[in-house]
């Protein structure tokens, strides 16, 4: 097998790659603009980064703006969450959303 040949293929595979990585953002994109009707809400997917429909500790910083690792109802607030998700997301009713209860709404 030529140099050349080595070259051709990989270069098919990195175009493959990006194919793929550009139809998955395309997907992605309809679906947040594609309005309520789906299951999850706008801030959901705001916040669901990589897509994947579950929250992980990491996406859920971006709501925790003062770091103790809970959802209060006013970060929820500041996030644009409306007041009838976060009751429904803090099932335990402790006025808290914990990653656990999060975890319940996106799986
Ligand atoms: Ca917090
Ligand atoms: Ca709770």
């Amino acid at each position: 097998m030529g140099r050349d040949e080595t070259m051709k293929i990989s270069k098919v595979l990195i175009i493959g790659v990006v194919l793929a990585i550009v139809a998955y953002f395309v997907m992605n994109g309809m679906k947040s603009s594609s309005g309520p009707d789906g299951a999850k809400h706008g801030w959901f997917s705001k916040l669901d980064a990589n897509g994947d429909g579950k929250l992980s500790p990491d996406e859920l910083k971006a709501i925790d703006t003062n770091g103790d690792g809970k959802i209060s109802a006013d970060e929820a607030k500041a996030y644009g969450i409306p007041e009838g998700h976060f009751n429904k997301l803090d099932v335990n009713g402790d006025g808290y959303i914990t990653q656990e209860e999060m975890k319940t709404y996106g799986g």
